[in-house]
């Protein structure tokens, strides 16, 4: 009954879009798909597929009295970037970034929020369109929860999409310390081909000097760890999907400054969501490189057709690169043995220049990183050193795939992966190596 009045509402607007003006075409894309005091709350599997927020928990609910009742807790936590690089931020719930909270359009929601931080703070729903005063700013639509309060936030969801959610209070300090997560709210009604996988990433960036640990919420440009759900790779848990699965990617950016052009390998995604507002299929293009800029959601969706291991990555390359020394000078091509050997005579005896090759060899030089602090490059790929790090992570399409586990590294058919070049192969084709070949 309550259902398809939803459905009804829908197919009013729609049919109702046929006969209005030009100038009135908003109306027919209006985000409001539920207008009344809310439905029998959504169950996963049920009424829809549950999203995947690889390296991140979900935020548990019940229902009391047919509203969805979720607990945030603000509060210190320990956080690990990848295995060596640790940081003493805020979060919620003791993650960082916060647990997805996810929810289905037409549910009512209530969502405590305690405050376990020494400072007072706020959440606010960033793209939900509910009552002003669950807005979450501080002062402006609420009092700021004081350390030690529990506020309580109660509205129904009238939309479907990828929203977020933050502090509107000292949001500098506290989400440059991490205080951050998504909120996914599903279609009420599963819509025909939708996916089945269904992933959800958080990007952000921070800026943690070697050897500390606390995020510096005052850094502006030089931000040196850049996270997809508050891991840089290797720390990123693969995207796995079966080959055949329909796959959605959500990315929100809720970053201080940067914005994330997000490039994947191997397919051309269709841009299929911005800011929770879906578009229409027939107004979707094709792309490999979605930029997801502060403060939005961008969703893309594919077949996954094309078996494999594919890199997912920011791709701006600072910003796949871990704890960057933005400082280094720039020595490549330099013969720097004599500068060596200067310097350690009359400065420094351990002294030794870096970069006269190239940045790549430098995670494998286990020259001794300060504490709590990573190789600026990733980490040991199935063939060589995998040079990025941060941004980065993979997604593995599998065939026949029973469980979405990480499948291990993908095995390549017979004669598909490029390899050193034989003296026959030069020979056929006429490739002279002593033409080209430089003293
Ligand atoms: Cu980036």
């Amino acid at each position: 009954m309550q259902r398809s009045a939803v459905v009804g509402g829908v197919a009013a607007v729609a049919s109702a879009a046929t006969f209005m003006p030009r100038r009135l075409a908003a109306a027919e894309s209006s985000p409001i798909t539920y207008t009344g005091d809310g439905l029998a709350p959504g169950q996963p599997d049920a009424d829809y597929t549950p999203a995947v927020s690889p390296n991140n928990p979900k935020l548990p609910w019940k229902v009391v009295d047919g509203a969805k009742v979720f607990h945030l807790v603000a509060e210190p936590v320990e956080h690990e970037f990848a295995p060596g690089l640790k940081g003493s931020g805020w979060g919620y719930n003791g993650s960082i970034h916060g647990p997805l909270i996810e929810a289905v359009e037409g549910d009512r929601v209530r969502i405590y929020v305690t405050n376990h931080l020494p400072e007072g703070t706020t959440v606010h729903w960033h793209g939900i369109l509910l009552p002003n005063g669950m807005d979450g700013v501080g002062g402006l639509t609420q009092k700021v929860i004081a350390p030690g309060e529990t506020f309580k936030y109660e509205f129904v969801l009238r939309q479907h999409g990828t929203f977020m959610y933050h502090p509107h209070h000292d949001e500098m300090t506290q989400m440059a310390l991490g205080m951050m997560g998504l909120f996914v709210v599903h279609p009420r009604t599963r819509p025909a081909g939708a996916p089945e996988r269904d992933f959800a990433l958080m990007l952000s960036e921070w800026k943690i000097t070697p050897g500390t640990s606390r995020p510096d919420p005052n850094e502006m440009t030089d931000f040196n760890v850049l996270t997809m759900n508050g891991r840089v790779f290797p720390g990123t848990e693969p995207l796995v999907a079966r080959t055949g699965d329909r796959v959605r990617i959500r990315f929100g950016n809720l970053g201080a400054m940067e914005h994330h052009p997000i490039h994947l390998h191997g397919y051309q995604f269709q841009l299929a969501e911005i800011d929770g507002n879906p578009i229409p299929p027939e107004r979707q293009w094709r792309q490999n490189t979605v930029l997801v800029p502060v403060g939005s959601t961008h969703a893309v969706e594919f077949g996954a057709d094309a078996p494999g291991d594919w890199a997912l990555h920011c791709h701006m390359t600072h910003h796949v690169m871990n704890q960057m020394g933005h400082g280094a000078l720039n020595l490549i091509g330099v013969d720097t043995d004599k500068i060596d050997a200067k310097v350690r005579q009359t400065l420094l005896p351990d002294f030794m220049q870096m970069g006269q090759d190239g940045y790549a060899s430098m995670s494998d030089m286990n020259m001794g990183t300060p504490p709590n602090s990573i190789p600026m490059e990733g980490g040991q790929g199935p063939f060589d050193t995998i040079t990025m790090g941060g941004m980065f992570t993979i997604l593995k399409v599998r065939d026949g795939l029973t469980r979405y586990n990480d499948p291990g590294w993908y095995v390549h058919p017979p004669g598909t992966v490029a390899v050193a070049a034989t003296r026959e192969d030069l020979a056929r084709d006429g490739i002279d190596l002593s033409v080209q070949k430089k003293a």
